[in-house]
């Protein structure tokens, strides 16, 4: 489909090895991890450097060719994935994967966007420091998607969303220049924060190159607990205690339903029942100091203790080992894969006040339930960020061809609630093509218009990942 002069002049940029072409390597880059989203392509290009992706730019602007970046492609809204028009190119970040600098007196490091988490948190660890976003896909995912998407994650209750871990960015604009904003400052009020409006922006303002991160101090001690709890207020109420006891030692409250955990039980290899009986609710508490004597044992077993005697905690049982830790993070992180195991399924990744999580989830249970008896509702997510997956699966032994006529109807449902509690229908995951529609409903328009106005000034030709976000 792409005219071969481009294609050449493409080619000359980045080599054969910069080309996939073949349509069976194609295919890996035209759907997404669940097979919920799947595109085609004219072409997926993969430059090794700035230059090289400021080149493509310039030349896929030249002949009016839409560009969609993409980088480690487990976004979970369509937003990596192109339309089927079979005319977009997939600019893709994975071969820029240098760690240009690490800067330990100034807790800095400085990245190329296809830098992949995992490999991040370890090169932080090199330098004796750590790297706090911590997600499920972290093997997978890129810097540059993380910061597009300004991921979020279990840390972040302790350290913030992947906007206040960068310090600067630099980015190919959608006309090909480059903005060199790789600044490590942490104080810089020269006027607007412009790093901020290409973070979060999910690859419709320009395409992120490298970035400047925030390392912190490397963790030396840890407990770990999981507990069972009679209600999502208990956990509310638990959250507020561990807090008030531990402070910023609280790096983790991860809260999950009782059908959540039942899915991983069925479909992750490894993971077994705690508890003799099962519980409406579970949290993963998660402790951690830079001191390596800390005493967080004792402040677990204290707020814990209180907890019992108030009634907000059934059972708990805390990690002896490593291997341990590693397991009761898995009976959590396996939430997503279990999720696919049970036929289709819809997410959303709601927020709303702390305060409020217990109202919201019992009226939306409430409601579904009314209106679309025996869909399962898997409910989980972060508590210190009033973030909740609260996703939907089909009826147990139901057609799939009818729980998916429903999805908007779920969807418009869920999101109404989450409007009547002044919350947000997307905390973590981004709009990408899932959630456009939903966005123009719910958002305000004001501050779409504010949205539409910036992607004009910035993407006049509406090249950069069209049919996204907005
Ligand atoms: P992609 O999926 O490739 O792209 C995502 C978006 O960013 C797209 O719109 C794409 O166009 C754009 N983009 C990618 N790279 C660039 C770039 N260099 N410049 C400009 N735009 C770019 N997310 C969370 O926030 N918290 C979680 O806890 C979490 N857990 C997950 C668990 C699992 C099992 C999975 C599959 C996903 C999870 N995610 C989570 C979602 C996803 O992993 C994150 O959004 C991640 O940050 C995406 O990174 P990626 O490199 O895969 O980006
Ligand atoms: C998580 O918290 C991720 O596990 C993924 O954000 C959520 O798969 C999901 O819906
Ligand atoms: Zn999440």
């Amino acid at each position: 489909m792409l005219d071969q002069q481009l294609l050449q002049a493409l080619e000359q940029v980045v080599g054969e090895a910069g080309l996939v072409r073949d349509e069976q390597r194609l295919q890996s880059y035209l759907s997404d991890w669940r097979n919920a989203y799947r595109g085609k392509a004219a072409l997926v290009v993969r430059p090794a450097s700035t230059e090289q992706v400021a080149a493509v730019v310039r030349l896929c602007r030249e002949a009016g060719v839409a560009l969609v970046p993409q980088g480690g492609n487990t976004g979970l809204c369509g937003g990596s994935i192109p339309d089927d028009s079979g005319t977009q190119v997939v600019l893709s970040l994975t071969r820029m994967t240098q760690i240009r600098d690490v800067d330990a007196g100034n807790e800095t490091i400085t990245v190329e966007a296809g830098v992949l988490l995992q490999r991040l948190q370890e090169a932080a660890a090199e330098a004796g420091r750590l790297f706090p976003l911590s997600l499920g896909a972290e093997g997978s995912c890129t810097v540059g998607g993380n910061l597009a998407t300004n991921a979020g994650g279990t840390a972040v209750l302790r350290y913030g969303n992947m906007r206040d871990l960068a310090l600067g960015l630099e980015v190919v604009l959608p006309d090909g220049r480059i903005w060199n904003g790789l600044r490590g400052l942490r104080k810089d009020n020269t006027g607007y924060d412009l790093k901020h409006l290409f973070i979060g922006s999910e690859g419709t303002l320009g395409i992120i190159t490298a970035a400047v991160l925030k390392l912190y101090p490397a963790i030396r001690s840890r407990t770990t607990a999981w507990v069972a709890l009679p209600s999502s207020q208990a956990a509310v109420d638990l959250i507020g205690r561990m807090r008030a006891l531990c402070g910023d030692r609280l790096t983790g409250f991860e809260l999950m339903s009782r059908q959540s955990v039942e899915f991983v039980l069925r479909h992750v290899a490894g993971c077994g029942e705690l508890f003799a009986e099962p519980h409406p609710w579970y949290v993963l508490i998660e402790l951690s100091d830079t001191l390596p004597d800390s005493p967080l044992a004792e402040m677990l077993e204290s707020g814990l203790g209180a907890a019992f005697e108030e009634g907000e905690a059934l059972d708990a049982v805390v990690a002896g080992s490593e291997a341990q830790v590693a397991a009761l993070w898995k009976l959590r992180e396996g939430i997503s894969e279990a999720q696919n195991h049970e036929g289709p399924s819809l997410k959303h990744d709601i927020s709303v006040p702390v305060s409020r999580i217990p109202a919201f989830i019992a009226q939306a249970d409430e409601r579904l339930q009314q209106a679309f008896p025996g869909v399962r509702i898997v409910c989980y997510g972060h508590v210190g960020d009033g973030n909740l997956h609260y996703n939907i699966s089909k009826p147990l032994g139901s057609e799939d061809a009818p729980f998916k006529a429903q999805a908007e109807a779920i969807m418009h449902l869920i999101y109404d609630v989450t409007a009547a509690f002044a919350g947000s229908i997307s905390a973590e995951h981004g709009i990408g093509q899932a959630k456009r529609e939903a966005a123009s409903r719910y958002k305000d328009p004001l501050e779409l218009e504010l949205m539409r106005s910036l992607k004009q000034t910035l993407d006049p030709t509406g090249l950069m990942n069209p049919g996204k976000v907005l």
